[in-house]
């Protein structure tokens, strides 16, 4: 596994860089040249959220070289997150609301014919990526919630299963010790998996899969199931991914955003950067206190990402290599 940044920028110039972009940001003219555009494009290419999303992405390259298809692609890979207890916040071993529960969101979008399914507070189901492709495939609608979302699931099948971890139950229970006298409680953690395709021809699919943030009010959604917030796509563009507070992504269709920057010529790097920086902008709160990252890639298979974490970074993944990439870490 390779950590080295993009085309040998250094992770400072990915910064400096960033701070280009942040003039480039309200000026954006219609078509900008891409810049950071020092990894070749390639097709199938899969990129995720944050480290662990490698083994996801790898998955994925392996489904695609199987199928051909890069919705059983990407669906396949977020699946592999989902039954793995040891990371962040997906599936199993994802970290409760404030009622000890555990309440998933998960959403899934194919570029050709903009199809999407989506569910959210779904809760005791192993795989919500799955339950929002039979959304997707199965019914008339694109979104189903809560109870309504588990006895759609479990009518289709899915088995019933118990996602909270010893670890998870022993953390809960210190937390909810400590915020005995705090209201509203403080949340905590994210780490979800936001996994963006390209196949071969340029079609384009994404997940997107989470517990959401930890010890959130019971019934919260994030934007992890939002589309348009925590993922979005566009067969003719590409499609782009969140992570972080999604209180302050789905206020400004974050994803959406990301792709609609990409559409007028930014390279996917620049396009997540300007998004943040625009949220930012918007928001008024300093940088540091947003807790937003996106992750993109355009149909040809540029990639990149930017976030306000500093310990934000990405996996990309083609036919040939497989890496942890830096983000853009946007400061300012
Ligand atoms: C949420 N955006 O529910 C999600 C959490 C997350 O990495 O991304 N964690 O707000």
């Amino acid at each position: 596994m390779s950590t080295k940044p993009q085309g040998g920028i250094s992770r400072r110039g990915f910064i400096a860089n960033s701070t280009l972009i942040a003039t480039a940001v309200s000026l954006a003219p219609a078509r900008r040249a891409p810049a950071q555009q020092s990894v070749p494009a390639a097709v199938p290419c899969f990129v995720s959220t944050w480290k662990f999303g490698q083994l996801a992405n790898e998955r994925s390259r392996q489904v695609y070289q199987e199928t051909h298809s890069v919705l059983d692609a990407v669906e396949q890979g977020i699946r592999l997150v989902e039954e793995d207890a040891s990371n962040g916040s997906v599936g199993l071993g994802g970290i409760p609301n404030a009622d000890g529960i555990v309440q998933l969101d998960a959403c899934i979008m194919y570029g050709p014919g903009q199809k999407a399914g989506s569910v959210a507070a779904l809760s005791g189901i192993l795989h919500p990526i799955s339950v929002a492709r039979q959304v997707m495939e199965k019914t008339r609608h694109v979104m189903l919630v809560g109870e309504g979302a588990r006895q759609f699931a479990l009518r289709e099948g899915f088995p019933e299963v118990d996602l909270l971890t010893e670890e998870r139950v022993e953390a809960w229970n210190k937390w909810k010790a400590e915020q005995a006298a705090a209201e509203p409680p403080e949340p905590v953690g994210h780490d979800t998996i936001a996994l963006v395709g390209i196949d071969k021809r340029g079609n384009v699919a994404g997940g997107c899969s989470t517990s959401g943030m930890g010890y959130k009010l019971p019934g919260r959604v994030g934007d992890s199931p939002i589309l348009g917030s925590g993922l979005y796509v566009d067969n003719s563009v590409g499609g782009a991914g969140a992570t972080g507070v999604g209180e302050n992504v789905m206020r400004f269709c974050g994803c959406f955003m990301v792709v609609e920057a990409m559409r007028h010529g930014m390279h996917p790097s620049e396009a997540c950067a300007a998004t943040i920086r625009r949220i930012a902008a918007m928001d008024g709160r300093p940088m540091s206190e947003l807790h937003i990252n996106f992750v993109a890639v355009d149909r040809h298979g540029n990639h990149g990402a930017a976030g306000t974490d500093p310990s934000f970074d990405y996996a990309a993944t083609t036919a040939e290599a497989s890496d942890v990439l830096p983000a853009v870490h946007v400061v300012s």
